[in-house]
């Protein structure tokens, strides 16, 4: 048995160890470096913080595994047992470029239910965290269920890329057109984070990768949330895929009446 509120416990103390040391290294030269594309960064923030996680849970939970961004866990094949899923600098293009406006995120799974997840806001030190079957919080703040919306009165996170396609039949288009507007964070943790808080209604993202989704879903998903793939189906938490995350109603409406091919 999973002692969760020990978990729970260590968890929070080294997001604020992590955060310390980000925000000490505003002080520091980054290392940058590109990984799939000239856009695609990371920085030895990312590596060090994965770093911090990784040799942590190993000493204080060994048989837990970790998938982490920056491939310094373990090689998960599957979702038996406890998973960390952790991205150490979700916006790692904000934090280079504003210094503001990405977040750690974190979310702990046991055989592949959502258990604890973490968004933490490092600049300003605010946690967003779930403890599955207990609430969401922001801070000291229970965050109350999540309540439907209608498309027309909706301001929806999404990446302009996601208009740049020719296809005339692009859902987004029509989506953009109908919603009362739109907001480019940056940062999907972020994003699920303006979701639990009601700032945003949905969030949409072609491909997110797992440590892009993992602490947002259990969050979202404990107040109500609902969390899927462009088709509707639940996402798999060891490949990358495409994500909407909205309000209950707004979910439906969103796959049925835009993404479901008539
Ligand atoms: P990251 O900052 O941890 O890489 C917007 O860029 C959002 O999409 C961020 O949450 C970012 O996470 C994520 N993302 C996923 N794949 C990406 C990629 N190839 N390049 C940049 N951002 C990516
Ligand atoms: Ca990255
Ligand atoms: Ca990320
Ligand atoms: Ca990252």
């Amino acid at each position: 048995m999973v002692n969760w509120s020990s978990v729970d416990k260590a968890a929070k103390e080294w997001l604020k160890e992590a955060g310390k040391s980000i925000v000490a290294s505003f002080e520091t030269a980054l290392q940058i470096d590109t990984k799939a594309d000239a856009n695609d960064l990371v920085t030895n923030i990312d590596k060090e913080v994965e770093q911090y996680f990784t040799s942590q849970i190993r000493k204080t939970f060994p048989s837990h595994n970790i998938l982490g961004e920056e491939g310094f866990g373990d090689e998960v094949q599957s979702t038996d047992g406890v998973i960390w899923i952790i991205d150490p600098i979700d916006g790692t293009m904000n934090f280079v470029h504003q210094q503001r406006n990405f977040f750690i995120s974190i979310g702990i799974f046991e055989n592949g239910k959502g258990k604890l997840g973490y968004l933490y806001d490092v600049v300003h030190n605010e946690l967003y965290y779930a403890i599955s079957g207990e609430g969401a919080y922001w801070g000291d703040l229970k965050l109350p269920m999540l309540e439907k919306v209608e498309v027309s009165e909706a301001v929806i996170g999404l990446n302009a890329m996601l208009l740049t396609s020719n296809d005339v039949k692009n859902p987004l288009i029509s989506i953009v057109k109908d919603v009362r507007g739109t907001r480019s964070y940056g940062s999907a943790a972020l994003e699920f984070a303006y979701v639990a808080t009601g700032r945003l209604d949905a969030y949409i993202s072609k491909t997110l990768s797992p440590w892009d989704f993992a602490g947002g879903k259990i969050i979202v998903e404990e107040i109500g949330g609902v969390v899927t793939d462009f088709k509707g189906e639940p996402l798999n938490l060891l490949k990358k895929g495409s994500v909407i995350v909205a309000k209950p109603g707004l979910h439906e409406k969103l796959i049925n009446e835009y993404f479901q091919e008539k």
